[in-house]
């Protein structure tokens, strides 16, 4: 059995980064506790006021931001912490190696059914400043709370899950997780067809012809709608995923945040073998110009990925 402590020194020398790690598993497993028994505490519902994309804000946003920045702030190795719930940036005291970007509850409009939702977070180094491509990150990580609650986690090597157990300790139960090359399943919003560009109604239309089409096998389809958990599949099992640019998110860039949802996903999904893109370029070399930026995200299994490259090449 290895548990996070053990793999973390196994997998980088460097003290600081670990522990920032640890930081963001520690306030994971205490939000663990918080959503097991949300329902009961009433905290499922609205807060009553909007975050910075302007969406209805639940209480379980403000809490789960609270604790994941208390964490941080109380973390040497930590000097900036870029927040979805955070209009800015919060810079701490301390001169620390590493800025976090977090997205400290995803998927929070399938709160209050009761459906997996995440803690997602990338590291940077402090020096870069905060606005760095996905390519420069040092570690990348997010937390499903699901029927287990899983840590997937990428520094230097391969991505590793994690359980967390009964006794808070995080148990390695994937030492290497792959993505497969192929697959036959899609995961897209396909309530948004009206909106699609010909790139994606034309993959999307090919998949759903399934072995009578082009792509000459049958696709079945899966939407969680909360991205911890599509992604978390992905990684286990293989699929695609695409959130791509509509007419209808066209002014905003896209739909998902670069930051903190699609720089660390794109950067597990290729760190076990998957690929990703914008539909124009590889997620890693976007060049963000804000802390909130919004991207198309494509991402999972290679072949896929590339099926809707080659679709985005016809122009
Ligand atoms: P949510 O708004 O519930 O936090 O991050 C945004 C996100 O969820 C992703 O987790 C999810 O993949 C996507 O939005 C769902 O979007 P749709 O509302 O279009 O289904």
């Amino acid at each position: 059995m290895t548990t996070l402590a053990q793999w973390l020194v196994a997998e980088t020398d460097d003290a600081a980064l670990r522990s920032v790690v640890v930081s963001m598993a520690a306030a994971s497993a205490e939000l663990a506790a918080v959503l097991r028994v949300a329902p009961i505490a009433g905290q499922t519902g609205l807060a009553g006021h909007t975050n910075v994309q302007g969406e209805a804000q639940k209480a379980l946003d403000v809490i789960s931001n609270d604790v994941v920045l208390r964490h941080l702030q109380a973390n040497d190795a930590v000097s900036v912490l870029i927040s979805e719930e955070l209009d800015d940036a919060v810079h701490f005291e301390n001169q620390g190696a590493f800025i976090v970007a977090t997205d400290p509850l995803d998927g929070s409009s399938n709160l209050d059914v009761n459906v997996t939702v995440g803690t997602i977070f990338s590291v940077l180094p402090s020096a870069g400043g905060l606005l760095q491509k996905g390519r420069e990150q040092v570690a990348a990580g997010f937390v499903a709370y699901g029927p287990a609650t899983s840590l997937v986690l990428r520094i230097a090597g391969d991505v590793s899950v994690f359980t967390l157990d009964g006794q808070g300790e995080w148990v390695q139960v994937v030492v290497a997780a792959k993505v497969p090359e192929a697959t036959g399943e899609f995961a897209i919003n396909t309530a948004r067809e009206r909106f699609w560009d010909a790139a994606t109604l034309g993959y999307v239309k090919e998949s759903v012809a399934g072995e009578t089409g082009p792509a000459g096998k049958r696709y079945n389809m899966r939407w969680v709608g909360s991205m911890v958990a599509d992604i978390l599949r992905i990684l286990m099992r293989g699929g695609i995923f695409l959130y791509p640019l509509d007419s209808e998110t066209v002014s905003k860039g896209g739909r998902l945040r670069l930051l903190y949802e699609a720089n660390p996903m794109a950067w597990l999904v290729e760190g076990a073998g998957g690929r990703s893109t914008t539909g124009q370029q590889e997620i890693l070399d976007v060049e963000p110009t804000g802390i909130h930026q919004r991207v198309p995200v494509i991402l999972g299994s290679a072949e896929e990925v590339r099926r809707v490259e080659a679709w985005y090449a016809k122009g």
